[in-house]
């Protein structure tokens, strides 16, 4: 078998083969949505979530819109990446000095393992939306770095290793509304706390209209071969308001400001009833990626409509050759 992806074996990753005839690379769970509504006595809707391996069975960090409406962070654990008990409290984020720092709301985490530390990033308050950085290395302490970026921005995405000697973080500056604009921006850091060297990654855009807004990075990115394969949100603006979807690109893996490839079509948009219909209706907003090197398989974590969770998979290398075959390569 090709080994494209460069990383480690999963071979519990959740996984159903694609349909018989269906021709798109990337494919749904056939039992979506894997969360409903109202999952934990004082939570309504969690969506927006990232899952990660851990001993054989999954750990996660889940986005909670509480029953007041506001926005938080939940840990989660399951043993098949598919059923989760998912705490009913928030995760109790504390300073580097063990001083509780809870956070006023946050959202759409991202959740990565760098060396033997697991980092979160999030849509954190500073003064209005901005980017939070923590990390927790048992999943009891939960420790919030000080000093994030500036407001306003969002969608966050560290890269799961260090490039020539520094952390690299993908972001999307915006205002403190529903931000009807914005490119996908990269920072470096000698340490997660001082940031730096921004560069320009991509734009809005393209011959077609479903990133015509604004994007913003998804998942963190799959190293492989190729390069750095990034999934990432693209929105289109409509007469009936913001629709999103989800679109991939291949970053270079030494320089990743430069794309080599960017498809020019999405790779999935609402279609089903549970991505159509909910708390906000046409929104599929993918959070993270789980991957197995030895088969090339890929399990993407989404949200659906602002409500639910849901999963959909792909195999590496059939996405990397719609992606090139589609590529439309702009910045
Ligand atoms: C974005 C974020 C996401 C949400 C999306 C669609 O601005 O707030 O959490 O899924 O809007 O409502």
């Amino acid at each position: 078998m090709k080994k494209t992806i460069i990383g480690a074996s999963l071979p519990n990753i959740p996984w159903e083969e694609k349909p018989a005839g269906y021709i798109e690379p990337v494919w749904r769970y056939s039992n979506n949505p894997v969360i409903d509504w109202n999952p934990t006595p004082s939570t309504a809707r969690i969506y927006n979530s990232a899952v990660l391996p851990y001993n054989g069975e999954f750990v996660g960090v889940f986005r909670a819109d509480h029953k007041n409406g506001r926005a938080f962070l939940h840990f989660g654990r399951s043993k098949n990446g598919i059923q989760f008990q998912i705490d009913d409290n928030v995760i109790p984020w504390q300073d580097e000095n063990g001083k509780p720092n809870l956070v006023s709301y946050a959202y759409d985490p991202r959740f990565v393992k760098i060396d033997d530390t697991y980092y979160v990033t999030w849509c954190d308050d500073m003064h209005g939306a901005s980017i939070g950085i923590g990390y927790t290395k048992d999943f009891k302490t939960w420790i919030r770095l000080p000093n994030r970026l500036m407001p306003f921005n969002r969608n966050g995405v560290l890269f799961p290793r260090k490039i020539n000697g520094n952390y690299r973080l993908l972001s999307r500056p915006s205002d403190s509304g529903h931000t009807p604009f914005g490119d996908i921006f990269i920072s470096e850091s000698p340490d997660l706390i001082y940031w730096g060297k921004h560069k320009h990654v991509m734009g809005k855009g393209g011959q077609g209209w479903w990133q015509g807004t604004k994007i913003g990075a998804g998942p963190v990115p799959i190293e492989t071969s190729e390069g750095w394969l990034l999934f990432y949100h693209g929105v289109s603006g409509t007469c009936n308001g913001f629709v999103y979807s989800i679109g991939a690109v291949i970053l270079d893996i030494d320089e990743p400001s430069n794309i080599k490839y960017r498809c020019g079509n999405y790779l999935l948009t609402p279609e089903k009833n549970y991505e159509t219909t909910g708390f906000v209706p046409n929104v599929v907003f993918p959070c993270q990626n789980i991957y197995d090197a030895e088969t090339g398989r890929i399990a993407i974590y989404y949200g659906a409509a602002d409500t639910y969770t849901a999963l959909a998979f792909c195999q590496v290398d059939e996405v990397i050759d719609y992606v090139k075959k589609h590529n439309e390569n702009f910045k």
